[in-house]
């Protein structure tokens, strides 16, 4: 840690800025295809180099013109290094100035960061010990079981008079503190559910919890350990729901089992409660319908719980919450109530298609501005978008394409005209303005699916780069990753347990010019510079708390670049990879309902994510299974029969042969010897293989791109194989 602040020290005695005299890039790291910028400030160089490990340059360029950034009072340089792309670990260097942090390029770079900032979730889990298999050297007891909570004063109704007992175990602790408020689940809950329905390839990986190996994505597993908690924060006598669940006063900075024995209280009904909760159950139901065996009747349970909250908001649209007098734990008041109708209507309209929802959306209708957890309505329209081709008819499509871009190309064309080249603007950076950043991100890339402006694409790397140590302060504020990371969040458990690194995968609020702490904190800020803005200090709960809400469009962003960033052509997957698969997703006996059985589970899969693939089962020259989803393209078929016929000259799935071929530079389109009218080397078809017998046909999808149709068959057949007895 010491380490960290030498080469500021460093050149104190030379510079008035001291701190900020660094070149400031993305610590952790690009893919080989991201958009590439640092930040870089005036010194006596106007050119760059790019230098590898061995510190010989690989890529030099001019840097581009100097400019002020008002939100940090700096002038600025930007190096562009986007050509960058063979795979290794880098360093800047300017004339003048130090080396920058170390970053690295690769495919898979933030394959670690998606992953640690969902487990940060399971870190954070009320009711449950933490396991040390799970939770390494975090593994901590069990901290607020929440089976016995009290009904507080001001949530009391006829059938839950004050001092009711009900239980509301499970849930997400909320931030540094060890509350659970629904407002703030909500957002949370649906941004990790929204990043699953958008990027569900990137996020069915395993992370190491509990539930891992379960045949549920783990995403899914730790959304459901909150929404089953949010269940019960409602009153099953009315729809209504609790706004929190929280002690009176704060807990002290204990670890989670050590906190305070006092009772905790539900704590009055609110709307926006209501509405949040209407629209986060909405789409649970919808994102765990294919789950129906694994969670019996949930998914149904959950629009109908949706539906109930809905109509408690009508008859109750002005339950605004305030504090009771003898409550003193975070508020998360709210006085605007239209884009929380509006959330919820649009999630509603999608779960039900019924047409009262959708005059409920045009009746609170107005423009996008950046989601937060008091301004949810542009999660509505990430969702309509998502789920735009089946939409009920009637709804005007062309006005979700309109409103996702006016907001994105007001956010692009900050970044593009900020000395920082990001689309926050100085007046954007308040409490969690690390989320807020992230948050723009989000819009940014929902709009690039939708027209594929690759500036917008930049801008929202240029987000993540942000966070990850291309800013004004130079820390890297996610825990755990980068050269310089946030060291001291306002985190009980971090602050508590003993150890020294904080609990890694948490994204810390960020520069924050209110400086609400200030009275509190041993230490000073920097400077009151918006972008100065920030201590890592345990003290600092305006700049450095850890929250789920700052933590869910991290995992969002973070799959999102790593899904949509275009692809290498030098990107391959390992061919011991695929030969090990190979291996793996064997049979031991194979028959008619096998085929049914596997058939029927990937176009479960692709069905519940929307993908438009054909899928063909074939032993021999026998047909045993063959479906398409909705708006499959007939071509399907013949590049069905084109994979397969190559399966049958290789006896490898199609996929290995198309990584082999780029891998030895060649070109997959044109494999030499063969008709490719009747070949194609393109992911999706794979051999089916009985041991003790060898392969007896194949197992096909087509309609994504190579590496999906491939990715959909093993998982279907992981799936399967895994749960055989
Ligand atoms: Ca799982
Ligand atoms: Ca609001």
């Amino acid at each position: 840690m010491k380490r960290l602040s030498m080469p500021l020290l460093f050149l104190v005695a030379g510079s008035a800025a001291a701190q900020t005299a660094t070149i400031k890039v993305n610590q952790v790291g690009f893919l080989p295809q991201s958009h590439k910028l640092a930040v870089v400030p005036q010194a006596s160089g106007t050119r760059f180099d790019v230098v590898g490990a061995d510190g010989k340059a690989v890529i030099t360029g001019e840097l581009g013109a100097p400019q002020r950034w008002e939100p940090s009072g700096e002038t600025v340089r930007v190096a562009d290094f986007s050509a960058l792309s063979a795979p290794g670990t880098y360093r800047l260097k300017v004339a003048g100035l130090p080396l920058s942090d170390p970053f690295k390029v690769g495919p898979g770079e933030y394959r670690a960061l998606t992953d640690a900032a969902i487990k940060a979730f399971y870190l954070n889990r009320s009711a449950i010990a933490i396991d040390a298999r799970y939770g390494g050297a975090w593994a901590r007891p069990a901290g607020h079981p929440d089976d016995k909570v009290l009904v507080h004063a001001s949530a009391a109704s006829a059938t839950r008079p004050e001092g009711s007992v009900i239980a509301s175990p499970k849930g997400w602790y909320d931030a540094g503190d060890y509350n659970k408020y629904i407002v703030n689940s909500g957002i949370s809950t649906y941004t990790l559910l929204a990043a699953w329905e958008a990027y569900p390839a990137w996020l069915s990986a395993d992370i190491g919890i509990p539930e891992s190996g379960n045949g549920v994505p783990d995403i899914l597993d730790e959304s459901m350990w909150n929404l089953e908690w949010m269940l019960t924060m409602q009153d099953p006598h009315d729809g209504g729901v609790y706004h929190k669940l929280t002690n009176l006063r704060f807990d002290g900075i204990v670890m989670p089992h050590a906190a305070n024995r006092t009772p905790r209280h539900v704590v009055a009904k609110s709307t926006a409660a209501a509405l949040d909760f209407a629209a986060t159950m909405a789409v649970a139901s919808r994102v765990l319908a294919p789950y129906d065996k694994q969670w019996p009747g949930m998914s149904a349970k959950m629009l109908s719980a949706a539906e109930n909250a809905w109509r408690w908001a009508q008859a109750n649209p002005k339950a605004i919450f305030k504090n009771p007098k003898d409550v003193a734990t975070g508020e998360y008041g709210d006085d605007k109530l239209d884009d929380e109708f509006a959330w919820a209507a649009a999630e509603l309209f999608i779960a039900t298609g019924k047409d009262g929802y959708a005059r409920a959306l045009r009746a609170y209708d107005a423009p996008l501005s950046t989601p937060s957890w008091g301004n949810v309505r542009a999660l509505g329209w990430i969702s309509l978008a998502q789920h735009r081709e089946r939409l009920a008819p009637g709804f005007d499509r062309s006005q979700i394409d309109a409103r996702l871009d006016t907001l994105a190309a007001q956010l692009a064309a900050t970044w593009n005209s900020a000395g920082y080249r990001v689309p926050m603007r100085g007046d954007d950076m308040v409490w969690g303005s690390n989320a807020v950043i992230l948050n723009q991100a989000m819009i940014l890339l929902q709009a690039y699916r939708l027209n594929r402006k690759p500036d917008y694409l930049s801008a929202a790397q240029s987000s993540l780069d942000y966070v990850l140590g291309r800013n004004a302060t130079g820390y890297s504020f996610v825990t755990g990753f980068g050269a310089r990371p946030t060291m001291h969040p306002h985190h009980r458990p971090s602050m508590a347990d003993g150890v020294a690194a904080p609990m890694p995968g948490w994204l810390a609020g960020g520069p924050n010019p209110g400086q609400q702490d200030k009275k509190d904190c041993p230490v000073g800020y920097p400077s009151t510079r918006p972008a100065l803005s920030y201590i890592d200090h345990e003290c600092s709960y305006a700049a450095n708390e850890v929250a789920i809400n700052w933590n869910a469009p991290l995992v969002y962003v973070s799959a999102a670049l790593s899904s949509l960033t275009p692809m290498n052509h030098n990107d391959t997957v390992s061919l011991d990879v695929l030969a090990r698969e190979e291996q793996l997703l064997q049979f031991d006996r194979f028959d008619d309902a096998t085929a049914t059985a596997i058939g029927n589970r990937i176009v479960e899969r692709a069905r519940a994510r929307d993908q438009k693939v054909t899928v063909q089962i074939k032993q021999g020259d026998k047909v045993l299974f063959n479906q398409a989803t909705p708006g499959a393209s007939p071509d399907h078929a013949d590049w069905i029969r084109r994979k397969n016929n190559l399966v049958a000259r290789t006896g490898h799935s199609s996929f290995y042969t198309h990584n082999e071929v780029r891998q030895g530079g060649g070109d997959h389109d044109a494999l030499p010897g063969l008709d490719m009218r009747n070949y194609a080397a393109h992911g999706g078809a794979f051999p089916l293989v009985v041991r003790g017998t060898g392969m007896i046909g194949t197992i096909t999808v087509s309609g994504l791109p190579g590496a999906e149709d491939h990715g959909l068959v093993v998982a279907a057949l992981k799936d399967y194989l895994e749960l055989q007895p």
